[in-house]
This record gives structure tokens, C-alpha cells and sequence, in this order.
């Protein structure tokens, strides 16, 4: 099968804003989409969004995008079979720069996505199928999902410093029934603050984001909903926590702005200490800086036989930060997201990566989200143990989880054939 036409379109992500898709025109008249989330809280070192500027749609437009994606990429990619690996590399290649500055990495992550979903097509496949297969893995596995159900820092308008507050049902059984504690948690948590005559508006992640005194209510508030679905489901939650410190340091000072005061990455840990000791927390996500690694070590040391440490804005799904972790001792799991790289082929090595060395991969969708459900393929092919893709509401989150419940049915009636 050979590709004959590329096309780019600007689409709206889940916060208005413009993003791009790419349309990968097969010779048998099969169309393949695919598009591209964005974040808010971006890490320092994430490839470059290539974005327009100007006034149109508040410099935000990714018309640029569009022509290099069909000025540039397009020609090399015509004619040819959509083999996924060999044209991501020409790709890589055709930008030629260390944060794919030259052609923006959303302009090559949404050709990326689009081939491999081509190749899979082609091939018969299910993507997460060949995702399977390129990760050289003889089975597959669906992640322990993370929901979102409380947001705060940048992507939520009230006074929370930390941005996501997760629960992680354990040990539900199948995915289906991980799905419907989480709901139920979701439920028991929106009775709970309109009981306490708390907003129920949504944040950016489709967890809950109204204005609490501080971390500590939110989570004895969501403790409660956690021990009343825990008597109705017998199934309990861990809690997963995404902190994104980056947003609140201040590198002049080298200190966190906490909630009016100013801590030190050794006040900010002994606060973890504290919370680890009194909730069922999990894991902890970017609880230091993007550039503290002192701050990190120390974290890592004192923590990681009680909770998983997680780098988001630290790793940025990039093999070089990662091998530099790796060295120095840094957190124990990683999150991927493949917009931070620009392509399909480098989040898989970043993973690969990770896997040889023991971190543990947590699968991440963005702030500003697309209903596209490559992440839950990815997840499921590259046999990640976990996968974070939002809260129990708002379409461009449950995409993801409803496509995770798909595989699982299919999955389910192989093993039945
Ligand atoms: C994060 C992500 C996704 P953003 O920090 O992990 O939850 O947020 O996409 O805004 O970087
Ligand atoms: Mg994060």
C-alpha cells in the first residue's frame, strides 16, 4: 500500500486552542487522521510547538505547521509504503535540529502518528498490535490507569499549588471494573463537595477544581469518597499526585513559592514525607524542579522505597535526559509523552530506555487534549504499566479510557478464539 496524498488541518484542542492534524491518503482510498495534543505546563525542555504568532487565534495558529508539514515532509513521504520507523527517521532527519525547532515537533509528531496508525492499517494490524511489535514484545498488557479527579496549579483557577490530584483503583479486577471505581470515586467526590457547598466545574483534565484551604482537604476530602466507594465496590484507591514543581520554583531564589511562603527542596520533601505518612499516596510526580537535581537525588533517596517517583518536566521523553537520570540515581519511573520528542519512534526508545534500566513508564496525554486515542494504543503495545489520560468526564479524556476498554474486549475474545 502506498501513500498518495499528506494533508495538514488546523482543529481545535479541548481548550479552543488551535492544534494541527495530519491526513495520510492511502492508494486503496483509506484516509488516516491523526492529531496532536499540547500542554500548559511545559517542561524547559520539551522539542519546540511550532506556533504561528501574531494576532490570529492569539499567535496560536499552526498554519506554519501546515505548510511544513505539507511543503517539506509530504514529498518524501509520497510514493512510498507507510513503513512508520524508516520514514520517522527521514523525518528526524529532514529537521535536522536537537528540539525539532526547524520544522515544530507537533508539525512531525502529527506525521508520525499518522504513519504508524498507516502501517498498522496497512499491515492488518491493531496499532497497539504494532507498537507490540516494534518494542520486539510477545504480549501485550493494559496499563493500571491514573484518573484525575482533583486539578490544581495551571490547570485549574484556584489556589492549589499541586496540579493533579490521581486515584489509582487497585486490584479491581479487569480494566471494565478499574473503570467503574473510578467513576464511582468520581461521584462520590462531586456529592461530597456539593455538600460542602464546594464548585463542581471542571478543570482543564476533567477532574474537579474548586478552591480548597490547602492540599491537606483535598486530600481528606478525597479519602472520604475513597473509603464510602471502598464499602460499596471492596475495591480501595491509591493516590498518584502530579505536583509540576517546575510552575512554582524560583530559580533567583533557588526556592518553591508554597502557598505564599517560600520552601526549600528539603521543606517541600519533608511535606512528601509527611503526606506519604498519612495517605495511601502511591507515587509522586514532579515534586522537585526541572533543573533541582540535587533536589531530585534527595528526593529519590529518602522516598523510593516508599512510593514511586515520577520525572515529567525533568525526562521530557528525551534519551539523553533520561540516560543522564539513569546515571545519577533520578526518580524511578518516567512519564511519556510523545509530543514532548516530536515522534512515535523516539517516545518508543525513550520507553525501551526505561525498561532496560527498571523505570517504570507512565503513559501521559496533555492538558490540551484531541480525542485522538493513539495514547491508550501506545500504552497497551508498549506494555506500560501505567497510563494517565485524565479524569471520568469530558470527551478528549474518556476517548482514550473507552478505547482501553475496546482493546481489553478484544483481548478478551482472542483468548476466547
Ligand atoms: C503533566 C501534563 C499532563 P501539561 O504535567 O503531566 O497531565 O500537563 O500537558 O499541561 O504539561
Ligand atoms: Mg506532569
Amino acid at each position: 500500500m502506498k501513500i498518495v496524498k499528506v494533508k495538514g488541518r488546523e482543529i481545535f484542542d479541548s481548550r479552543g486552542m488551535p492544534t494541527i492534524a495530519c491526513d495520510i491518503f492511502l492508494d486503496d482510498g483509506m484516509v488516516i487522521s491523526s492529531s496532536v495534543p499540547s500542554g500548559a505546563s511545559c517542561g524547559q525542555y520539551e522539542a519546540l510547538e511550532l506556533r504561528d504568532g501574531g494576532k490570529r487565534l492569539m499567535g496560536k495558529g499552526v498554519l506554519k505547521a501546515i505548510s511544513n508539514l505539507e511543503r517539506i515532509i509530504a514529498p518524501e513521504l509520497l510514493d512510498k509504503e507507510p513503513a512508520a520507523l524508516e520514514l520517522d527517521r527521514m523525518i528526524i532527519e529532514l529537521d535536522g535540529t536537537q528540539n525539532k525547532s526547524y520544522l515544530g515537533a507537533n508539525t512531525t509528531l502529527a506525521a508520525s502518528m499518522s504513519l504508524f496508525k498507516a502501517q498498522a492499517y496497512s499491515e492488518k494490524l491493531q496499532l497497539f498490535e504494532l507498537v507490540a511489535y516494534m518494542m520486539g514484545a510477545e504480549t501485550v498488557s493494559l496499563p493500571y490507569p491514573m484518573f484525575n479527579v482533583i486539578n490544581g496549579g495551571a490547570h485549574a483557577d484556584n489556589n492549589l499549588c499541586i496540579q493533579e490530584f490521581m486515584i489509582i483503583p487497585t486490584d479491581a479486577g479487569s480494566f471494565s471494573q478499574t473503570m467503574e471505581v473510578a467513576v464511582a470515586v468520581f461521584y462520590e467526590l462531586k456529592r461530597l463537595l456539593q455538600k460542602q457547598g464546594k464548585s463542581v466545574s471542571l478543570g482543564d483534565e476533567g477532574g474537579f477544581a474548586p478552591r480548597f484551604s490547602d492540599e491537606v482537604e483535598v486530600l481528606d476530602c478525597l479519602m472520604e469518597a475513597i473509603n464510602k466507594v471502598y464499602v460499596s465496590h471492596n475495591v480501595t484507591c491509591a493516590i498518584a499526585l502530579d505536583v509540576a514543581a517546575s510552575e512554582f520554583y524560583d530559580p533567583s531564589k533557588q526556592l518553591y513559592k508554597w502557598h505564599g511562603k517560600y520552601l526549600s527542596s528539603e521543606d517541600l520533601i519533608e511535606f512528601y514525607t509527611q503526606l506519604v505518612q498519612h495517605y495511601p499516596i502511591y507515587s509522586i510526580e514532579d515534586g522537585i524542579d526541572q533543573n533541582d537535581w540535587d533536589g531530585w537525588a534527595l528526593m529519590t533517596k529518602l522516598l523510593k522505597e516508599k512510593i514511586m517517583i515520577v520525572g515529567d518536566d525533568i525526562f521530557v521523553t528525551n534519551a539523553e535526559k533520561l540516560a543522564q537520570a539513569i546515571e545519577k540515581n533520578t526518580a524511578t519511573a518516567s512519564i511519556i509523552k510523545p509530543n514532548q520528542i516530536g515522534t512515535v519512534s523516539e517516545a518508543l526508545q525513550a520507553v525501551a530506555l526505561c525498561k532496560e534500566y527498571g523505570l517504570e513508564t507512565v503513559i501521559s496525554h496533555r492538558s490540551g487534549e484531541t480525542c485522538d486515542t493513539f495514547i491508550a494504543d501506545l500504552a497497551v503495545g508498549a506494555h506500560s504499566r501505567y497510563i494517565k489520560a485524565g479524569g471520568c468526564s469530558r470527551s478528549e479524556r474518556i476517548a482514550k479510557y473507552n478505547r482501553l476498554l475496546q482493546i481489553e474486549l478484544e483481548l478478551v475474545d482472542a483468548d476466547k478464539e
